[in-house]
């Protein structure tokens, strides 16, 4: 897979020579090619900005330089564009496997107060284009995001991550819940034991403990991750332990009767 990154800020981009991600691009299976935005200006003082028409704080940056420089990118072949910005749709793992098994992103970071909202209308009609955000608070620019994703789709690429079971049980994977506690050796430290039943060597009670102690995180932490998933998924223990918790079937959906 290929990756673009346009941005006033390449070196924001260092960490992807890093880890995973790079070895990823060593061995050839993720191209990753940063690239910075002024290329693409034709001012002596290589401007990206300016004040935004209306009036307000800030400055916006201009659809000319962004023009040229998606025009040139998109020359070597179709990509979707991914545009980080806190008014986008949240990012999740959904948009990474998905995006995992397409050819090419350009990631378009912004700076200052965004682009010109003319850049997403004009590729929306040539393109795929996603407005994206991390969460809700606001970050400088979308470098961070463009780290983000390219952490989060380049370990779903075949090869990358060493043992692909390591994808299947962690959190926000399919079965909708947040990832149980795991432990290591020593089974004591700091008066802090390892609970019993993970050193008892019965596989099925290690199963269940681990399922009852997903569902009791994510009921703690993640009751709207509650409230989506699919209740066709849950079997008669399942119920109990979320019954336990405050949460009852109704209908096809999960809801919270009893605060826990
Ligand atoms: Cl993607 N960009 C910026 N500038 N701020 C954010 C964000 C993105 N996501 C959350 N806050």
């Amino acid at each position: 897979m290929r990756v673009d990154v346009v941005t006033i800020f390449p070196e924001y981009l260092a960490p992807l020579e890093l880890s995973l991600v790079g070895k990823a691009r060593q061995a050839g299976l993720l191209d990753v090619r940063v690239h910075d935005l002024r290329d693409w200006t034709t001012d002596r003082h290589r401007t990206v900005d300016d004040t935004p028409f209306g009036g307000g704080a800030g400055m916006v940056m201009r659809p000319d330089v962004w023009g040229r420089a998606l025009d040139e990118l998109l020359a070597d072949g179709p990509a979707r564009l991914v545009v980080p910005t806190p008014s986008g749709e949240p990012f999740t793992q959904r948009h990474a496997e998905s995006w995992a098994g397409e050819d090419r992103l350009i990631v378009a970071c912004g700076r200052y107060e965004g682009i010109d909202a003319r850049v997403v209308e004009h590729y929306r009609d040539r393109l795929p284009v996603t407005e994206l955000s991390l969460g809700d608070y606001v970050l400088n620019g979308g470098e961070v995001a463009a780290l983000v994703v390219v952490e989060a789709v380049a370990r779903l690429l075949p090869g990358v991550v060493g043992n692909p079971d390591s994808l299947v049980e962690e959190s926000h994977g399919a079965d909708g819940l947040l990832e149980y506690p795991v432990y290591t050796k020593p089974a004591a430290w700091e008066g802090l034991d390892v609970p019993d039943v993970l050193l008892s060597g019965h596989h099925g009670k290690v199963e269940r403990w681990r399922r009852d102690e997903a569902l009791e995180r994510t009921a703690e932490r993640r009751p709207d991750l509650l409230a989506r998933l699919d209740v066709a998924a849950l079997d008669k223990h399942d119920r109990q332990t979320l019954g336990r918790l405050g949460w009852v079937v109704v209908g096809n959906h999960l809801e919270l009767v009893r605060p826990a």
